[in-house]
């Protein structure tokens, strides 16, 4: 039976992909996995009913495998791991914590109300040290072979694109 996911769509543009990491974190390990799916474009200021039928919480995304649906980005990339494991996207142990810092770097970063408190240069350091990684084993973190770790990376590098520009105007959660 056909994978279908649930994924958001642009706001002010329903027939266009949006900007949810965890949607898009979906769709990269499907693409990467060359899994055949029926793509929802959901617009999630205006739910479709059927939608909110099979996913009463009412996030995205959520995908249908053997005629049930499965809400929640980690839960779906691990099952995507154990029903399609080839190519397979689990990182070697030597590079499954690579730039994992970034993200909740990140987040001290944006809570901070003290600009001499570091979190601006530990989240610069952290940038570095993927930069360093990815220049000396890359293209991708564990050199030519894309993994988990990298969609993931992908994931909050959206996030960090959208809301980085938002916390240098000071407009996010800075007083
Ligand atoms: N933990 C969930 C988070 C999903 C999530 O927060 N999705 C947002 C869009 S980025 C959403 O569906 N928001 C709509 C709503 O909460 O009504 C996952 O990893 O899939």
């Amino acid at each position: 039976m056909a994978v279908e996911v649930c994924v958001k769509a642009a706001v002010g543009a329903p027939d266009i992909l949006g900007d949810c990491p965890f949607s898009q974190r979906v769709l990269l390990t499907l693409e990467e996995k060359k899994v055949a799916y029926k793509l929802h474009l959901i617009n999630i200021d205006q739910k479709p009913q059927w939608f909110l039928e099979v996913n009463p919480e009412g996030k995205v995304p959520v995908i249908k495998f053997d005629d049930k649906w499965i809400a929640d980005s980690d839960v779906i990339v691990g099952l995507l791991e154990e029903k399609y494991p080839n190519p397979s996207l689990s990182p070697p142990p030597e590079v499954s914590s690579v730039g994992s810092k970034i993200f909740p770097s990140f987040v001290k970063f944006l809570k901070s109300k003290d600009p001499t408190d570091g979190s601006e240069q530990a989240l610069l350091d952290e940038l570095k040290a993927l930069d360093e990684h990815l220049k000396a084993k890359g293209p991708y973190v564990n050199g030519e072979n894309i993994c988990a770790v990298d969609l993931s990376l992908a994931q909050s590098f959206t996030i960090l694109m959208l809301l980085l520009p938002i916390s240098r105007i000071g407009l996010f959660l800075k007083p």
